[in-house]
């Protein structure tokens, strides 16, 4: 009597485990589990199950014991409460184009050192700048400079911008008998004889490049404040390809390329991924852009937060008759 008490007593211990399923449709808990009898396959299965069942409690306290101090762990092997035996179904992963391109900017490139650069063969074909940082030595560009300043007829003229009138950030002055209309603002044709230092300066880069130009457009930076905004001198007067050469005079400037990104339905550019080149401009540098550069790219000369004394530049150009725009 006694004896049985304490029997069913351990048994019960055995009950108050989580009950499990198995694939014999058992239940512990089962009062077949209280009386094994030793020749009983089922039954030693069940007991089977009930050893490993107090093996895995003893498991988890003692996981939970080494867990101190971690974050708190589910007390107890919680996938008992579900029906392991039952496949769950298979999530399947497919795999899905992203709708929209990833886009990434390529790197910004910055030239310092003389050459020939295609910055770009396509979308319309190569794209060129030729550099030479010491095109004019620096005595005679300080020279060119005090003359440039003197006898260009600088004005400050108003252009539209986004559909904006406002004063250009900077003085020009035109030189062609062919009128240039650009950016809202008209530049007059004018037939008078170019300064001799405009003159001097057109000579010697013909006999560098071979190029006749026959139009210049000049600018005064008077400070860091002033700038160019992005453009293109993309005018049909310049024709499909132009080569425009760059001199420099005065304090230093960084001249900036962009790429055109293709344009949307609605003619807007995206500007947000193109690459820039940045060419910093010293006294006596000269930079030629030729081939698409108008076509593909744009260019500027932007603000600057830091001191910068005046600048001047002139952009030799070529205009081209009326049957080859
Ligand atoms: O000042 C410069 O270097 C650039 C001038 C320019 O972009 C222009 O005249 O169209």
């Amino acid at each position: 009597m006694n004896f049985d008490k304490k029997r069913r007593a351990r048994v019960q211990g055995g009950w108050a485990t989580a009950p499990i399923s198995n694939k014999g449709g058992f239940k512990l808990g089962s009062p077949s589990v209280s009386k094994p009898t030793q020749n009983d396959e089922s039954n030693m299965n069940i007991q089977g199950k009930q050893r490993s069942s107090d093996y895995l409690s003893r498991q988890v306290l003692s996981q939970a014991k080494s867990n101190k101090g971690k974050p708190p762990m589910p007390v107890g092997p919680i996938w008992m409460a579900k029906n392991v035996d039952t496949p769950s179904p298979r999530s399947t992963f497919v795999f899905e184009d992203p709708e929209e391109e990833i886009k990434t900017k390529p790197e910004d490139k910055l030239i310092t050192k003389p050459g020939v650069f295609d910055i770009s063969t396509e979308p319309s074909g190569v794209s060129r700048i030729r550099y030479f940082p010491n095109f004019i030595e620096p005595s005679m560009s300080d020279s060119f400079y005090a003359e440039l300043y003197k006898d260009i007829p600088w004005r400050q003229r108003h252009d539209i911008h986004n559909g904006i009138q406002a004063m250009q950030p900077r003085l020009t002055a035109w030189f062609s008998d062919v009128p240039y209309t650009y950016a809202g603002v008209t530049e007059p044709s004018n037939s008078v004889e170019w300064p001799p230092a405009l003159r001097q300066l057109k000579n010697q880069l013909a006999e560098v490049t071979g190029v006749e130009f026959n139009a210049l457009a000049a600018n005064l930076y008077r400070d860091g404040h002033d700038s160019i905004g992005w453009h293109s001198d993309d005018e049909k007067i310049f024709g499909q390809t132009p080569i425009i050469a760059s001199l420099s005079f005065g304090n230093e400037r960084v001249f900036e390329l962009r790429k055109k990104p293709p344009a949307s339905e609605s003619g807007e550019r995206d500007y947000t991924f193109s690459q820039v080149i940045r060419i910093p401009l010293q006294s006596g540098a000269l930079l030629i852009m030729e081939g698409y550069t108008q076509a593909d790219w744009q260019h500027r000369v932007p603000k600057e937060y830091h001191d910068r004394g005046p600048r001047i530049n002139i952009t030799f150009r070529v205009t081209v008759p009326e049957a080859d725009r």
